[in-house]
C-alpha cells in the first residue's frame, strides 16, 4: 500500500504535471508517479557471485521460486510481485515484451528459452506469486557481482531498500569490509536503507564446530566497521532456509536421516567432518545417489544438525531446519522495522527522481509550472518528517569523508538516521521509560543546535538542522500519546 508520505508527494506531482508538457521530463515525472502508486516498495537483494543471493530471496519469500545455482536464468534480475497470475514475462532491453505461463510461485525455468531470447537480450523477468512477503515489497533478485567488476548493477537506482548479502570475510577482514564501503559510497547505500545479511554460514566454522558463535563473531565486526552502512547484520544459514520450505526438504530426507542415525557413530562423525568425506562414505547406510542429493539439500552442516535432533518426520525435520537456519530473524527485520521505513524510502528516492526531473528540464520545458514543482518538492523535502530521510544524506557524506564530526557524534548521527522507533532512534532500548526517551531528545535537538550555529560548511550545517529537527520531532513524539511511526506521515 502506498504510504502518506509517497501519496502526498504524489498529489504534488499529480498536481504539475500538466506543465510538463510531453517530452522527456514528462516521461520522467509519469515514471514517478507510477512506482508511487505500486502496491509495494521495491527491496533488492545483492551480493556477490554465489554468495546464496537468491537463496536469501527464496527464504524472504518463504518459497523455492528464485532461480538458484548454475542456470542461465540466474544472470537475469528477476522481479517478484504480488499477484495471482500465472505468467512469467520478460522484458528485453529491446522490442516488446514476451511472456510464458509459469505456475505460480514454482521455480523459475532453469533456461527462457520458452522465450525465444537469450539471457544476454533480457533486461529483467517479472513474476507475479501470491506469496505474502509480496504484499509489504516488491522483491529483485540482482545477480552475483563477479569479484573485481566494479560495475555497479543499474537495477540498484529503482530500489527502495536493499539487503546486501557480505561476503565471506579472510583472516583479516580490512581488505572485504573496505571493498563494502567502497560499494557503499559508489551506490548510496547507508544504514538507513541498507540491512547486512551473512549467508552461507557454516562456511565460517572450523571443521565441523558449531558455526553460530563465528557467525555471531563476524557480524559483530562487520557491524563495528561498517558503522554508518550496515546496522547489526543477520546471520542466515541460506541453505537450510531454503531447505525448511515447501518442495524442499521432503519424507524422502528424513528417511535418509533416519538411516544415517543407525550407522557407527563414530564412522558417521568421520563421514561429516566435511562433504568430499561423506560423498565418498561408500561402506555407509546411505546409497551414494542419495547422499548426493541429502548434501545437495542441506550440506554436511544440516545432516549433522539433523543427525542430533530430536525429530523424525519430514515436518519436524523442516521445524528444525528454519529454527537453526536463524532466518526468522531476517524475516522479522524486513517485515517489521525495514516495512515500516517503507513509505519513508520510497518517497526518498522518487522526491530526488523528481528533484533531477525538473532540474534536467530544459528550453520551452522550463515552463513556470515546472520552476513551482521544483520549489514545491524542496519545501516537500524540507518537511520535519523527511528529517531522517535528509539523514541519509548525512550517513553518505560521513562515509566518504566529505563531511566529519567527532566520532561520538557521527555515531548519534547514524543511530537517528538508522533507528526505527523513537528510543532507538536515540539508542534507547524500545521499552524505555517515555520521561527519559523525551529528556534524551530535548538534549540532542540542544547539542544539534549548537553544531547547527557554529561554523561549519554548509553542507554539514544542514546535516546538522535535520539531526535538531529530527531529535525535536521525537521529544514531541515520546511526550505525546503514540509511538513515533517512521511512515506515520
Ligand atoms: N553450503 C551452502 N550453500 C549455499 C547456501 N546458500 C546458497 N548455497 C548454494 O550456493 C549456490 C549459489 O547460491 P545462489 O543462491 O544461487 O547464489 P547467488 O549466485 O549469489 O544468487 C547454490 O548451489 C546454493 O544452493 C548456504 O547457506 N550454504
Ligand atoms: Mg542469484
Amino acid at each position: 500500500m502506498t504510504g502518506p508520505l509517497c501519496a502526498g508527494l504524489a498529489d504534488l506531482i499529480a498536481a504539475r504535471i500538466d506543465g510538463a508538457g510531453s517530452g522527456p521530463t514528462a516521461h520522467r515525472l509519469q515514471a514517478c508517479l507510477a512506482a508511487l502508486a505500486e502496491p509495494a516498495p521495491r527491496l533488492a537483494v545483492l551480493g556477490g557471485h554465489s554468495d546464496g543471493v537468491s537463496t536469501v530471496v527464496d527464504t524472504i519469500l518463504g518459497a523455492r521460486t528464485a532461480a538458484v545455482g548454475r542456470v542461465s536464468t540466474a544472470s537475469v534480475v528477476g522481479w517478484f510481485c504480488y499477484g495471482e497470475s500465472g505468467v512469467l514475462r520478460a522484458i528485453p532491453r529491446d522490442g516488446d515484451p514476451r511472456a510464458i505461463s509459469w505456475a505460480a510461485a514454482a521455480r523459475l525455468p532453469a533456461d527462457l528459452t520458452g522465450l525465444g531470447l537469450t539471457v544476454r537480450e533480457i533486461e529483467r523477468i517479472v513474476v507475479r506469486a501470491p506469496l505474502d512477503l509480496l504484499r509489504d515489497w516488491t522483491v529483485i533478485d540482482v545477480p552475483g557481482m563477479r569479484s573485481g567488476c566494479r560495475r555497479v548493477p543499474a537495477v540498484l537506482a529503482e530500489a527502495d531498500a536493499v539487503l546486501l548479502v557480505l561476503p565471506e570475510p579472510g583472516p583479516d577482514p580490512g581488505p572485504t569490509v573496505a571493498s563494502v564501503r567502497r560499494f557503499a559510497a559508489t551506490t548510496g547505500l547507508t544504514a538507513a536503507n541498507t540491512v547486512g545479511v551473512l549467508s552461507r554460514l557454516e562456511r565460517l566454522a572450523v571443521a565441523d564446530a558449531d558455526p553460530w558463535p563465528a557467525a555471531q563473531r563476524v557480524a559483530r565486526t562487520y557491524g563495528d566497521r561498517l558503522r554508518g552502512l550496515l546496522v547489526d547484520p543477520i546471520p542466515v544459514a541460506g541453505l537450510l532456509a531454503a531447505a525448511a520450505l515447501p518442495g524442499g526438504f521432503d519424507e524422502d530426507h528424513a528417511r535418509m536421516v533416519r538411516a544415517l542415525r543407525g550407522a557407527d557413530p563414530q564412522r558417521l562423525a568421520l563421514a561429516l567432518t566435511d562433504e568430499w568425506e561423506f560423498r565418498d562414505w561408500t561402506d555407509g547406510p546411505v546409497c551414494r545417489q542419495d547422499r548426493l542429493r541429502l548434501v545437495g539439500m542441506i550440506g554436511v552442516h544440516g545432516i549433522r544438525e539433523l543427525v542430533a535432533a530430536d525429530a523424525e518426520d519430514a515436518t519436524t525435520f523442516r521445524a528444525v531446519l528454519w529454527d537453526r537456519s536463524g532466518a526468522a530473524a531476517l524475516v522479522a527485520r524486513v517485515t517489521g522495522p525495514l516495512r515500516a521505513a517503507g513509505d519513508r524510502l520510497r518517497c526518498a528516492r522518487l522526491l530526488a527522481a523528481a528533484e533531477r526531473a525538473v532540474v534536467r528540464a530544459a528550453g520551452p520545458e522550463r515552463a513556470c509550472e515546472l520552476a513551482a514543482l521544483g520549489d514545491e518538492l524542496a519545501a516537500y523535502r524540507n518537511r520535519p518528517e523527511l528529517a531522517q530521510v535528509r539523514l541519509a544524506g548525512a550517513l553518505t557524506d560521513l562515509l566518504s569523508g566529505r563531511c566529519r564530526l567527532p566520532a561520538a557524534d557521527a555515531d548519534a548521527l547514524e543511530t537517528l538516521a538508522a533507528g526505527v522507533h523513537t528510543a532507538g532512534c536515540l539508542g534507547l532500548p524500545a521499552d524505555a521509560d517515555p520521561g527519559l526517551v523525551t529528556e534524551a531528545a530535548r538534549k540532542a535537538a540542544t547539542h544539534w543546535s549548537t553544531w547547527e550555529s557554529a561554523d561549519v560548511s554548509r553542507r554539514l550545517r544542514g546535516h546538522v538542522r535535520a539531526a535538531r529537527e529530527l531529535s525535536q520531532r521525537l521529544a514531541l513524539s515520546a511526550a505525546g500519546p503514540g509511538p513515533h511511526r517512521e511512515d506515520d506521515g
